[in-house]
């Protein structure tokens, strides 16, 4: 459904009818498109802008995936629908691998997300059919890892709640979360979370990124070394209670 220019919540209607065009082509889950509505909620409550504190969180993560010796990016059904140009990019200029990893999962929403990430220009996509359950102590099918996660020293995670942060870290990985609501699970216990919304958060990466690459490896965990999460994480939550 095309939404006029002129409607005045545009932006957001038409982020929705991504998600429901995907979920009718069978690569969201339809926990997916609540998921999408609460994140929606917390957006409005932040004015659907992206404050410094989400600024600084994503040159800090840009700049832990390219210390990083091999990091991943874990894609769902909802980051796939949203910002699968912007994952397959900032794969690209972070060296990072790609894997899909899901919550509600089957084989086949698996190869639809392995196949919207392979059409927006990704190279390689793990995490499709693997039956194992990897990452000790995980009781979802988050737990069935492919080796891009699995190997990796820093992962990210975009728009998941749950106990699977606290396992990658309890794995010795270091954890980047993309999230909205700063109270969640997974913001809480990553290294790193960026508080915004996807479709601008992504690009946020993808420009730092670029502009961090040339440094080495010591002045890249300098950058990281100077981002305090627990400040930016109670920046941002008094935003939403104040703001
Ligand atoms: O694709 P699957 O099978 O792995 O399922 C994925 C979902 C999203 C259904 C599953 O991970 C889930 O239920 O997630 P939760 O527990 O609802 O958590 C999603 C988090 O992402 C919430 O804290 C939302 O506020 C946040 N969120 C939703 N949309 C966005 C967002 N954060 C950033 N940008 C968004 N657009």
């Amino acid at each position: 459904m095309t939404v006029p220019v002129s409607h005045p919540r545009k932006m957001s209607l038409d982020l929705r009818h991504r998600l429901t065009d995907a979920f009718e082509r069978g690569v969201v889950a339809s926990a997916g498109l609540i998921a999408h509505g609460r994140g929606e909620a917390f957006d409005y409550l932040l004015g659907e802008r992206t404050w410094e504190q989400a600024g600084e969180a994503a040159t800090a993560a840009s700049a832990l995936l390219l210390a990083a010796e091999k990091p991943a990016i874990s894609v769902n059904g909802n980051s796939a629908a949203l910002s699968a140009a912007e994952i397959g990019v900032l794969a690209r200029v972070t060296g990072a691998k790609l894997e899909v990893n899901l919550f509600y999962r089957t084989l086949d929403r698996e190869e639809r997300i392995r196949d919207v990430l392979l059409a927006a220009g990704a190279d390689t996509v793990y995490g499709v059919g693997v039956e194992e359950n990897t990452v000790p102590g995980l009781e979802s099918e988050r737990s069935k890892s492919d080796t891009a996660i699995l190997e990796a020293d820093a992962v990210l995670v975009m728009l998941e709640d749950g106990d699977r942060t606290e396992k990658l870290k309890d794995m010795g990985k270091k954890v980047i979360a993309v999230d909205l609501n700063p109270l969640s699970r997974t913001a809480q216990k990553a290294d790193i979370t960026i508080v915004d919304n996807i479709v601008r958060a992504l690009p946020n990466m993808i420009e730092s990124a670029k502009e961090l690459r040339g440094l080495g490896r010591e002045e890249l965990r300098a950058v990281v070394g100077a981002f305090d999460n627990e400040r930016n994480l109670k920046e941002m939550e008094d935003r939403i209670r104040n703001g």
